[in-house]
Formats: structure tokens, C-alpha cells, sequence
């Protein structure tokens, strides 16, 4: 047996060495540049020009929902096949493989929700410079041109997208060893390109065989010191200490899309950095590759946890969007011909008349699979939000509890911490739904199992906590601990479940266990065994209030290559570098099946995640991994969340607090306030920082904490109803205000502040020491009215806000109504039955709408339509709730106690009719000097139908 110190050498050797490479920045040695990753650097310094592809007309092939087409290599001979599909809801497929490739190249499974359903295509012209179809019925059209390749994607006049018309279509072929750029530097050229020949003879062009296979390509005429240059990095390529052994040769494919009129993009998460990505001529493309990333640094390109390759383009005229479905390491390229001009620049250009279009244009490079996208066309925002969801399906439906608060650290040390912790809110009537267990309540980081000593019961604390209604959280990390005492491992092992090294044997890295395998969790039957692990009888102590968060599933491998897998290792004949940015995602799926099944398929599942990829949405939460209690960081999760809400993932939140270092009171507050309208409302923090329950900074702070927490509580009615809406829709809860105000440019950069659903606004304060913060209301015929004074604010406009410690500048749209609970209590689940109160906030038009979803909060049975969701409207001085789902059923005890309208006038009667024709004259107040009604006890069930009607 090794000895502890054996055992743990190495994660011990790697946080020292973390520990003391000492202030806070990331170090990005540990991390690829663009330069520093082979076939990013090979295919950047391909420039734009003409290029080297021609589509061969004469193989094209169109059938009612297809065109096929080849296309040629002129340098070296190999052919492509291009697949164009237009599929239902203005989305066009482009897909792009080899001819014939020596082996078949991956293509991502599983995040499409299905075959996506297409529509008929047709050929509108034909000569011998290309093709014209007619795509579907929005009188667009693509056009192929021949020589060089490129497509167009033309609506009326307008260029929507255009596709390698900077020729940077790059495509590497599969091919043996001994190939072009591999021959060793003695050799002939001449001998190089008879090789070429043999090995390709198969896959050129037969035409190109017979007229010009008597001169080499001209790639092949290079010096010898280039040839040796090409060949750097394409069979073999070492970062550190790590030897990637590359089996397949390079296998990169890359290409560009033009952008007319465009000069704001969005998305491609996870970063930290803008809402707005940024142009990345002068440094490295944004990079999109799951890493664990110690101590991120903001606003910058580097990858973080997550990847989703999906990109927003915006303009006042439209919305559109690109899905790169493509899991291996990718860089994404954006330049902008307008980038770096001022406005006064632009406004010179346009007085002059010399001013370009603009244009953005970006280039996605992969390191292998195949070229697979969707082209999203908009023209709306909400248009590309169900577009992307038609794709890859909607925002789980989480359960009730989940929108609640969570209470977590790394650690809460045993189950007497947790009993105290949990005592601590109730003594000081702060509501939580949540507490969470992070690595230290296992057995060794032994996942699935309890320390013995510190939780020896843990159904015992879970069982108080439900005598509570409130809920836990245990970390289940990937990396399992290699250990012949541990059945998970034993059984993983014996099923032959582990991911293999190159060499065909079980993966081995370092990370907390020590020596830890990690499940193949592309597999299904993996997939299937894992979440057999959550039944209650297999997963010890655990009961149906204990949730999960999957940690560490970029993965990260503290002894691998960048703190990741080697992409060399094998996922049975696939190697890791296809699909890596998958892992995390199916990880997380596993987990919540697991979830699902433990209750028969009953209960919704809630699981947290760090890493994601496109479809991950589907699947639980997200937060924005290990950020630090600094106030760019709590300024940061703004974008991030953002960014992340734009490709369909809204259940996104920052760790609150910060997690590395300690907030001083006035950050931590601030964070309160700031994530109480986040989607994901959890505190937590390093196991080597001070306690910071919201109770230990004195009473002041306490009361501030307090208040932010409840005011999250009130609304809780309101996130409910815009997550049912994010799953139905794709519309992201959290979004960005051009979202809703698509036309109005000073909307297109803002990073400090957001909507939630159309209604709230929310600017909140994260600058040290602000007596005062601006915030953009926008809407021309807009009003917003404070959530706190009631005072009414026009848009457009820039508007002043004096704050003081208490403040979390909040406005309700005008035009909305919102239904909120005011008697906060212990946990969301003890305000089950409370009444509603309903705050009705006039338009300039003096008319009022809104929703309200009810079901039971925690299972599935909304899918059989047990539910009620209602329609509010107030018009023509008559408030009304009507059924909007007839055909749904659901009965509650919640009645509405309270309506509270805003920007009203005073009634002389206010007369309520009940649906079985009941009249009664209801009480209330006017306060005329806010212009506030407030309704005292109308008293109806909140499923009812009734009308009310102020005279
Ligand atoms: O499991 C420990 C932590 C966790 O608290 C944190 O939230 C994760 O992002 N985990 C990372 C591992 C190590 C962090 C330094």
C-alpha cells in the first residue's frame, strides 16, 4: 500500500505550487496561446485571398430537401462534400467532410434534440459560374458560386452571410503518415509527391490525375527548411511536458462567414470578458476548449469551463446566428471593418459620404471533426431563440426550490456545521432552500459515500432539514478514485467503463482522490449504469431532498496537459480530442437521468454544473466556476451570465461573495443584491477563506443581506413563470436589453445592467463606495416604475440614481403586471399556499399584462397539463384573469390578497365580479401624491377567472 504521502504527492506538490506562485493571476503558461496550438497557428496564418476550393457543378446533386455538391482542393487534388439543407424555421445546415476520408471523422452526437425537420429547397438558376436556389418561402436565396467556392445567403438585396468569401475555407484531410508535409528533409520533393499519388490515388480528382498529376501540387514545391516548418506540430506536438501523439495527423477544418451591416456579436460563452465579444486581430481568437482554469483573469479570450459555439449578430434591422456543432478545441476569430473608428470617425464617414458598410467577419477553427452549420436567420432575437432551441431544445424546467437560495462552502465541515448553519437562518430570518456539501463530506473523495465520522448520518441531517422543506446539494465529481476498496471504481473498471490512454489502457490522472479513472460517459450503457447510482438504494444515505453538483467534468486532470485530458486518450475507437467540450455535458446528463430515475421518472432533477456545451441547457445549472471576491468579478458575472443566456443556457449564476479571497462587507452585500436577480442565487466560497454566513458581519449588513434575499423571494412567482417560459420558448430569463429594444443602438453594449423576462430591469450597484449609479431605461414610449418608491421614469433616457447601502436599483416596465408573494418564510416550499400580491404597472396607455404559472413545483406532472397559467390584463379600467391554457388542470390554495397598481387615478367604486356572476365592491387606498391604488383582500383564488372593474 502506498503511503499518504505517495499517494497524495502530486496534488499536494500541485496546489503548493499553485499556492505559491502568489498574487491572484492566472498563469497562463499553463494555457495554449493560438501560436502555441498546432493547427490554430496553421490555419491563422492562412490569410484572406482567393481560395484554394471550386466547386465541382457538374456532381451537384438536389433533391426536394438537399443539395450535394463536391468540391475540390486546387492545390492538392482532394475533394470535399458539401451537404446543403434548409431546414423549418429559416435555419440553413451547411455541412462540409471529406469525400472520402480514410476513416470516418466524428460528428457530434446527442446535443441535436433530433434530425432536424427541413424544407424544400429549389434550383431558381444554373450556369457554369454556380448555382441559385430558392430558400423556403422568405424569398431568400443562396447562391454557390464556383470559382473559388463560396456561398451567399441573400434576402431581397440584403447579404444576410456570406461563407468563404475571404477564402479561408480550410479543410485538413486525413492521410497516412508518410504524406506530404511529413516526408523526412532528404527526400525529393519529387519522391514526396509519387507518394502522395500512391496514397491518394483513391481520393483526387481522376480528371486532376490524368492532366496534371505530372506536376507536383504546389504546396509540395517548398524549400526543405519549410517543409520541415510545416511539419511542426502535425503528427506530434508537445506544450509542457505533454507529448500529444496525434495518430491521425492534422485534421483541422476552419472556415469564415462575412457579416454585412453587422458590428455587435454575442455569445460563444464561456468567457470572461464583454457582453459584446470584442475584435481579436491584435491578440488571440476567443477560445472555446473546457478547462479548469485556476484564478481566471477578466476581460480577455482565454477558455474557461464551458464551450458553446454559438454566435448572435445584431443590428436594428436583424438578429441572426451561427452554431458551429463541433466539440474539439475551437478558436473563433472576429474582425470588424469599423473596429477602432470613433463615433466621430463614423459620423466624418457618413457626413462625407465615404463611410463602408459595416462588416464583421469571423473564422471558426476546429481541430478535428467536420464542418456541421446552422445558420440561424433570424430576423428577430426571439426568432434565433427558438431557432437555436428547435436545434438543441429548451432550458430544463428546474424545480421551484432551485430558484430559491443556496447556502454553500467548501466545506461545511460536519453534520453539526450543517445543523448550526441551517439554525442560523432561521434565527435570523433569512430563507434558504439549499444548503450544500462540496469534496470534504465524502469518504477520501470517494464519491457516492459519506466521511464516516463527520457525516455518520447523513439521512438523520437530511431528514431534519425536510422536516424543514429544505433541501440539500453533495458534490459527485467525474474523476474517480482509483482504489480496489471502492465498488464504484471496482465496478467501473470491471465493465470496462473508463476512458483508455492511448496505449488501450484506463486512463489514469491526478486529482483530488490522487490516482482517479475517469468514466466514459460517452457511452451510453456508462450513462445508464451512472445514474443507477443515484437509486436510493445504491447511493447510501441519500434521500429524495439530496441534489447534485458535478464539478471538475471539463475534466479536469490536474497532471494532464493544460489541466486537462490528454487528447490522445480514447473513448472507444474516438479519441478524447473530438470531443472534449462534450464531456462535461454528458456527465451532467448522466447525473440527471440519475435524478429522474431515482423517483421513477416523477421528480425533476436539479444538478450543477462547470462545464457545458450547446444543448446543455436541457440538463440543470451552470455557474461561472472559481471566481474571487474582487468587484470586477462581481461586475463580470453580469456579461457572463449574459453571454450565456444568449445560446439558451438561462440557469447560470456566479458564486455570490466570490470564491478565492474574502469580500470586505460592502462587496459582499453588493453581491447579495446584485445576484438576488440572477438566475442562480448560491453564496459560496474556499475552503481556506473566513466564514461568511450572512449573519457574521455585523447587524447592519445582516439586515442589508436579509432584505436582498427576501426581495428574491417575493419575486419568486415571477422567475417561476419566465423559466416555464424559457423552456417552453429558448428565451433566456436573464437577457440583454437590445433583446427587447432590438432597434435601439445604445442598448447593444451594456454590461452593467439586464432585463429579467421583458418586465424587470435591473441596473444593479457593483462599483466600491457608489453614491449613485446611471442606468439606461429604454423604450421611447416606455415608462419604468422604481420597485421600491413607485416613482415613475420615462425612457429613453439616461437616469441618475442616488443608492445608499440598501439600494438594488430595480424598475418595473410599465405596460406589465407581476405577481409577487410578500410573506417570506423559511424556504420557497413553506410559501406554497401564500396569497399573491399583484403589482400592475400602467403603460402611457394606462393598459397592463402579465402571466402567472402554478404547479406543484418539484415533478414532471406538468407535462400532463397539471398546471394553471393565467393571463392578467388590465384595459379600459378593467383588470382581468382569464385561463390561457384552458385544458390544463391544477387546483391551489394560494389566493390574490393584494393588488397594487401603479400610475393609477383614484376610482370612486372598484366592483369585483367572481365567474359564478358574484359582485362585490372591494376597499382600497389612492395615495395621490405617487399615483399608487392599492386593493385591499380582493380575495380570489389565483386559478379563478374574474374581473374587476374601477369606475
Ligand atoms: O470542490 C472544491 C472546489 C469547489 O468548491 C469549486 O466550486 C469548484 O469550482 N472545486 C472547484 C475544486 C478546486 C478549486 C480550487
Amino acid at each position: 500500500m502506498a503511503t499518504f504521502t505517495e499517494r497524495m504527492g502530486p496534488v499536494l506538490l500541485f496546489w503548493l505550487g499553485l499556492c505559491l506562485s502568489g498574487t491572484w493571476a492566472v498563469d497562463k503558461g499553463n494555457f495554449k496561446t493560438c501560436d502555441q496550438s498546432a493547427f490554430c497557428k496553421r490555419q491563422r496564418a492562412i490569410t484572406p485571398g482567393e481560395s484554394p476550393y471550386r466547386a465541382l457543378l457538374e456532381t451537384m446533386e438536389l433533391t426536394n430537401t438537399k443539395l450535394t455538391l463536391q468540391l475540390i482542393n486546387d492545390n492538392n487534388k482532394v475533394r470535399l462534400l458539401l451537404e446543403l439543407y434548409r431546414l423549418q424555421g429559416n435555419i440553413t445546415r451547411v455541412k462540409i467532410n471529406e469525400l472520402k476520408p480514410l476513416k470516418p471523422r466524428y460528428e457530434v452526437p446527442d446535443v441535436l434534440i433530433r434530425e432536424p425537420p427541413t424544407e424544400p429547397l429549389s434550383l431558381l438558376s444554373q450556369d457554369e459560374n454556380g448555382v441559385v436556389l430558392s430558400l423556403g418561402a422568405e424569398s431568400q436565396r443562396v447562391i454557390v458560386s464556383a470559382r473559388p467556392f463560396r456561398l451567399d445567403i441573400v434576402e431581397g438585396r440584403d447579404v444576410l452571410m456570406s461563407l468563404n468569401s475571404r477564402g479561408l475555407l480550410g479543410f485538413e484531410h486525413l492521410r497516412m503518415r508518410k504524406d506530404t508535409f511529413s516526408y523526412k528533409v532528404t527526400s525529393t520533393v519529387a519522391s514526396v509527391w509519387d507518394n502522395i499519388k500512391r496514397v491518394f490515388s483513391s481520393q483526387a480528382d481522376p480528371e486532376a490525375d490524368n492532366k496534371e498529376a505530372t506536376d507536383p501540387p504546389s504546396q509540395v514545391e517548398t524549400t526543405k527548411e519549410e517543409e520541415e516548418k510545416v511539419e511542426d506540430g502535425m503528427w506530434e506536438e508537445t506544450f509542457k511536458s505533454h507529448t500529444d501523439s496525434k495518430p491521425n495527423g492534422p485534421s483541422a477544418v476552419s472556415l469564415d462567414f462575412s457579416l454585412p451591416g453587422v458590428e455587435h456579436v454575442y455569445g460563444i460563452p464561456e468567457h470572461a470578458d464583454t457582453l459584446k465579444l470584442k475584435t481579436t486581430d491584435s491578440g488571440d481568437p476567443y477560445r472555446l476548449y473546457n478547462l479548469d482554469v485556476f484564478q481566471y483573469e477578466l476581460y480577455n479570450p482565454m477558455a474557461l469551463y464551458g464551450s458553446v459555439p454559438v454566435m448572435l449578430a445584431h443590428n436594428a434591422q436583424r438578429t441572426t446566428g451561427i452554431f458551429w456543432l463541433n466539440a474539439a478545441e475551437t478558436w473563433v476569430d472576429i474582425s470588424s471593418n469599423t473596429a477602432g473608428k470613433t463615433v466621430f470617425g463614423k459620423m466624418l464617414d457618413y457626413v462625407q459620404g465615404s463611410s463602408e458598410t459595416p462588416q464583421t467577419d469571423v473564422r471558426w477553427i476546429s481541430e478535428s471533426g467536420i464542418i456541421d452549420v446552422f445558420l440561424m436567420l433570424g430576423p428577430t432575437p426571439r426568432e434565433v431563440f427558438s431557432q437555436y432551441a428547435s436545434l438543441t431544445g429548451t432550458q430544463a424546467f428546474p424545480p421551484l426550490a432551485s430558484l430559491g437560495y443556496h447556502q454553500c462552502r467548501w466545506n461545511y465541515n460536519d453534520q453539526e456545521d450543517v445543523r448550526a448553519v441551517d439554525a442560523g437562518f432561521d434565527e435570523h430570518d433569512i430563507p434558504y432552500d439549499f444548503i450544500w456539501l462540496d469534496i470534504e463530506h465524502t469518504d477520501g473523495k470517494r464519491y457516492f459515500t459519506w466521511d464516516p465520522h463527520k457525516f455518520a448520518s447523513p439521512k438523520e441531517m437530511l431528514q431534519g432539514l425536510m422536516d424543514k422543506k429544505r433541501k440539500m446539494v453533495a458534490i459527485v465529481d467525474p474523476h474517480i478514485k482509483v482504489d480496489t476498496n471502492y465498488k464504484i471504481h471496482n465496478e467501473i473498471r470491471s465493465r470496462g467503463f473508463y476512458i483508455k490512454n492511448k496505449d488501450g489502457a484506463d486512463y489514469e490522472g491526478w486529482c483530488w482522490p490522487g490516482s482517479a479513472g475517469y468514466p466514459d460517459f460517452t457511452r451510453p450503457d456508462m450513462r445508464a449504469w451512472w445514474a443507477g447510482q443515484f437509486a436510493y438504494d445504491q447511493y447510501e444515505g441519500s434521500m429524495e431532498n439530496l441534489y447534485t453538483w458535478n464539478d471538475m467534468n471539463e475534466p479536469s486532470v490536474f497532471n494532464g496537459p493544460e489541466v486537462t485530458m490528454h487528447k490522445d486518450a480514447l473513448h472507444g475507437s474516438w479519441e478524447h480530442r473530438d470531443m472534449h467540450n462534450l464531456y462535461g455535458f454528458y456527465v451532467q446528463m448522466a447525473t440527471a437521468q440519475g435524478l429522474i430515475e431515482r423517483s421513477g421518472g416523477v421528480e425533476r432533477p436539479f444538478v450543477l454544473t462547470r462545464a457545458v456545451f450547446a444543448g446543455s441547457q436541457r440538463l440543470g445549472a451552470v455557474w461561472t466556476g472559481d471566481n474571487a471576491a474582487e468587484w470586477d468579478h462581481l461586475k463580470i458575472s453580469i456579461p457572463m451570465c449574459l453571454s450565456l443566456g444568449l445560446v439558451g443556457i438561462s440557469f447560470c449564476g456566479a458564486d455570490v461573495g466570490g470564491f478565492f479571497k474574502s469580500p470586505s462587507s460592502e462587496l459582499l452585500v453588493r453581491w447579495y443584491q446584485t445576484g438576488a436577480y440572477q438566475p442562480f442565487f448560491r453564496a459560496h466560497a474556499h475552503l481556506d477563506t473566513p466564514r461568511r454566513e450572512p449573519w457574521l458581519f455585523g447587524p447592519e449588513n445582516t439586515a442589508l443581506i436579509r432584505e436582498a434575499v427576501r426581495q428574491r423571494y417575493t419575486f419568486l412567482p415571477y422567475w417561476y413563470q419566465l423559466f416555464y417560459h424559457a423552456y417552453q420558448t429558448g428565451e433566456p430569463v436573464m437577457r440583454p436589453l437590445w433583446v427587447e429594444y432590438p432597434q435601439d443602438p445604445a442598448t447593444f453594449a451594456l454590461d452593467d445592467e439586464f432585463l429579467l423576462g421583458r418586465d424587470l430591469l435591473v441596473h444593479p450597484v457593483t462599483e466600491e463606495g457608489a453614491r449613485g449609479v446611471t442606468a439606461y431605461l429604454p423604450g421611447k414610449d416606455e415608462v419604468w416604475f422604481d420597485i421600491h418608491t413607485f416613482q415613475k421614469h420615462n425612457g429613453v433616457q439616461n437616469l441618475y440614481i442616488p443608492v445608499t447601502m440598501s439600494s438594488i436599483p430595480v424598475f418595473q416596465r410599465g405596460g406589465s403586471i407581476i405577481p409577487r408573494k410578500l410573506r417570506v418564510r423559511r424556504s420557497s416550499a413553506c410559501m406554497e399556499d401564500d396569497p399573491y400580491t399583484l403589482y400592475v404597472a400602467l403603460d402611457n396607455r394606462r393598459t397592463a399584462e402579465g402571466e402567472l404559472y402554478i404547479d406543484d413545483g418539484h415533478t414532471f406532472n406538468f407535462e400532463k397539463r397539471e398546471f394553471i397559467h393565467r393571463k392578467f390584463s388590465f384595459t379600459n379600467n378593467v383588470l382581468s384573469s382569464v385561463n390561457l391554457e384552458p385544458d390544463a388542470q391544477f387546483t391551489t390554495k394560494s389566493w390574490v390578497e393584494r393588488i397594487i397598481i401603479l400610475g393609477a387615478s383614484k376610482p370612486s367604486k372598484i366592483t369585483l365580479r367572481t365567474a359564478d356572476d358574484q359582485e362585490n365592491q372591494l376597499e382600497f387606498d389612492f395615495d395621490a401624491s405617487m399615483s399608487v391604488l392599492t386593493i385591499r383582500k380582493p380575495g380570489m383564488n389565483a386559478g379563478a377567472d374574474w374581473t374587476m372593474t374601477l369606475q
